[in-house]
């Protein structure tokens, strides 16, 4: 009897020495502890030995189902802690490596001067409007009171789409983001909010300017705005866009077939000893036009001008952009060369806003 006991003793320690993982403890446990298990079967045949044997042997057989409960739960804390120990050399970390490399992609200075163009605008109450680069006569030029002898239509400016058929009506790149303004007004009801920034083409190339170029303009249309808010909206413009408050600004009396009165709006700076310096100085520079909407504009859209107006304006963000970043050459722009984008470029996680300060 007592053998018997030893040699199963000896067999479930060597069972629980051979279980590799939990689940394989788990059948051992089972197999000795379990409703039919081997030690479990012992403890209940107590009731088949004669009375006197039955004390000693109780005792025996309780003494060995707790060693082998005993046996089970080291067994198991050594799975366990060798698990643990094999899931944390796993995934070590090596905290001495180098960071990542910064991503070296960069935004192109226009995209950026845009965003943040659109950013100081849009906590003005602007919202962005955009619309086709190939347009119709009626939208790029008509509506907006050119006339048909004025020079801006003459072929030499314009880039025009050949189009099927002497009747149909001629297909033009637009010339300025003007006419995305027109599509906004004719598509829903004033009041009007709302910048155009995008690509504009002009058949013409040069040191300061490319066939294709960039514009941003604005349009503002309520029942009561006038000069005082143009004024106001653009110089709160030029302040946040160059990040000083000390920059001079001037209304410089102009004129745009599509604005009536058209004012150009120049900001002080220095030309003196070749470099130009912007806020400086008592020099001026221009860089936007603008002006109160002319009242064959709003009439074009259906608007009438007796309860409707307010004012536009327009910019060139190429040479805002220039002048901002002090880029040299324009042409450079439009090279597609990676050096020149690496060194005028902006990291990609530099989202321009005027909160976290436009350019840091
Ligand atoms: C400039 C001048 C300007 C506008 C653009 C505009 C648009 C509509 C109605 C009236 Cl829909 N005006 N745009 C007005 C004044 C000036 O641009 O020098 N651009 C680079």
């Amino acid at each position: 009897m007592d053998q018997d006991l030893a040699a199963l003793e000896a067999a479930l320690a060597q069972d629980i020495a051979n279980a590799a993982d939990p689940a394989a403890l788990d059948g051992v446990r089972v197999a000795a502890l379990g409703k039919k298990g081997r030690v479990t079967e012992l403890v209940k045949s107590l009731g088949t030995l004669p009375p006197e044997e039955r004390r000693e042997a109780g005792a025996a057989f309780n003494a060995l189902k707790e060693r082998v409960t005993e046996a089970l739960a080291a067994r198991r804390s050594a799975l366990e802690a060798a698990a643990l120990d094999a899931r944390l050399a796993a995934e070590r970390i090596d905290v001495t490596l180098p960071a990542r490399p910064e991503p070296s992609g960069r935004i192109h200075p226009v995209s950026q001067v845009t965003e943040e163009i659109v950013a100081i605008f849009s906590d003005m109450g602007f919202s962005v409007a955009e619309g086709p680069d190939v347009e119709d006569d009626f939208h790029n030029f008509g509506a907006l009171n050119i006339p048909p002898e004025h020079p801006a239509r003459q072929m030499l400016d314009t880039f025009y789409l050949a189009t099927a058929g002497k009747d149909a009506q001629p297909l033009v790149l637009r010339t300025h983001t003007s006419p995305v303004q027109i599509r906004t007004m004719q598509a829903g009801p004033p009041p009007y909010r709302i910048i155009a920034p995008g690509r504009t083409y002009r058949c013409d190339y040069d040191a300061t300017h490319a066939p294709m170029f960039h514009q941003v303009e604005g349009l503002v249309i309520d029942r009561h705005t006038h000069m005082g808010h143009l004024k106001g909206c653009l110089i709160d413009f030029i302040h946040a866009f160059f990040e000083r408050e000390d920059i001079k600004v001037r209304f410089r009396p102009s004129f745009f077939p599509f604005t009536e009165p058209s004012a150009e709006v120049d900001i002080g700076c220095d030309r003196s000893g070749g470099e130009l310096r912007i806020g400086e100085g008592d020099d001026w520079l221009e860089i936007l036009g603008s002006g109160m909407v002319h009242p064959n504009v709003l009439r074009a859209v259906g608007l009438d001008p007796e309860e409707w107006q307010g004012f536009a304006f327009g910019m060139g963000i190429d040479r805002v952009t220039m002048l901002k970043y002090g880029i040299p050459d324009l042409r450079t722009f439009f090279d597609a060369d990676l050096r020149w984008l690496q060194h005028y470029g902006f990291p990609a996680q530099d989202v321009p806003s005027t909160a976290g300060g436009l350019s840091r």
